[in-house]
């Protein structure tokens, strides 16, 4: 056993105690000598990160909660000698310290929003392997991360099921082969729901996902088509490749992960259940794969029944700015995502109703004066900006 530990891989996992984070550190549990946990950071869950460091023992922890950063601390002491020497620190600078850990050869960033696009940075400024689950950090600053991946050995494995299957269906494949890529939506719950309906919806009924079960802001975000929208500008920037040929396809079963379409004609597909589990295991053993007995096969008699359809964008429209958001560009993607973020918020305490969520986004979409080609500062001050004024606009509405 102990003679692999030199071959270990050491993980950062920036969002340990969300979904993808804890699916993370159960592959961990799994193959302990492949794996170690060097670096965990989380919100504001103190309970679940405490959990997390008595299991695996990492070096370091970042909280971005101050009080909850003190609570760590002092638990960490009662804990005694076995614990004295983890660093716990908190704010954004921390997570930044623990993305360019010296020692830490992948990076997992799943923090949910604009948070992430620092962190993600440094990762890759640091040359680490980025398993990326923070969508809206290429959404917002794309075209920044690429530029500076370019500069460093660093490369990013897709976590998110879609672009994970778009990278497993171009693995051993020729960058000009790629013709198309068609991206797979489960549809949402609100699929067959009457347009004239959305109104009454409340933030209970859309975290109710019909196939796959995530935290809130992803969920609202799948709901409304958003989180297709977010990830039409992702697989943009990851696959290098126009909007015009990519295309979104409601494919309610959530078995077809995404299609790509190859020069030929080919058309190829990966299949799988609905499990977050290989993109993440697949970002951590890339090239390799893994046997992995907590991960469900697929009995084929389910291919039966799948069905496919096209997205209606008169009923989620912000599919649709999506779209336009990513091929205008610049600085105009970041408005959208940071607009959204306040919007999803207002709307899971209640605040707002349904349809405000993509109203809200037209409207600052229209207000932004744009910026072509914005520099990092540009993008986190626009972030920053359009959250203050989003904040304000739905204030007054309400
Ligand atoms: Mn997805």
């Amino acid at each position: 056993m102990e003679h692999l530990s030199s071959d270990q891989k050491k993980i950062v996992i920036l969002g340990s105690t969300g979904s993808i984070g804890k699916q993370t550190l159960e592959i961990v549990r799994e193959f302990p000598n492949l794996f170690k946990v060097i670096g965990l950071s989380a919100n504001t869950n103190f309970p679940q990160i405490l959990k997390q460091i008595q299991e695996f023992k990492p070096q370091s922890v970042a909280m971005m909660e101050k009080s909850a950063t003190m609570k760590v601390k002092q638990r960490l002491k009662l804990l005694g000698q076995g614990y004295k020497n983890i660093k716990v620190n908190y704010g954004l600078e921390a997570l930044c310290d623990l993305a360019k850990m010296e020692e830490a050869n992948i990076v997992i960033t799943s923090v949910v929003g604009s948070i992430g696009i620092k962190p993600t940075l440094e990762a890759g400024k640091a040359g680490k392997r980025i398993g990326l689950a923070n969508k809206e950090t290429l959404v917002s600053a794309g075209e920044i991360i690429k530029k500076n991946l370019k500069k460093s050995q660093s490369q990013i494995i897709p976590v998110d099921s879609e672009h994970s299957a778009i990278f497993q269906c171009l693995m051993g494949e020729k960058k000009e082969n790629l013709e198309k890529i068609i991206l797979t939506c489960s549809g949402g719950p609100f699929k067959d729901t009457p347009a004239i309906k959305l109104k009454n919806i409340t933030a209970k009924e859309a975290l109710n996902h019909p196939t796959w079960s995530m935290g809130g802001k992803i969920s609202i975000d799948s709901s409304t088509l958003m989180n297709k929208g977010l990830e039409v500008i992702e697989a943009h920037h990851l696959f290098d490749i126009d909007y015009k040929k990519i295309e979104v396809l409601v494919h309610s079963q959530s078995l077809i992960h995404s299609f790509v379409e190859l020069k030929d004609g080919s058309l190829k597909a990966q299949i799988s259940e609905p499990s977050m589990k290989i993109p993440i295991q697949l970002a951590l053993t890339y090239p390799e794969r893994l046997k992995n007995p907590t991960i469900k096969k697929m009995p084929w008699k389910k291919l039966n029944k799948m069905t496919f359809e096209k997205p209606d964008l008169n009923k989620f429209p912000c599919l649709k700015y999506a779209y336009e958001a990513g091929m205008i560009g610049g600085s105009l993607p970041a408005v959208i995502n940071a607009t959204n973020e306040i919007a999803v918020d207002y709307f899971l305490k209640n605040k707002i109703k349904y349809p405000d969520i993509s109203q809200t986004i037209r409207k600052m979409m229209e207000k932004h004066k744009l910026i072509k080609s914005p520099g990092l500062e540009d993008i986190l001050e626009i972030d920053r900006e359009t959250k203050i004024k989003t904040k304000e606009m739905l204030d007054k509405k309400y």
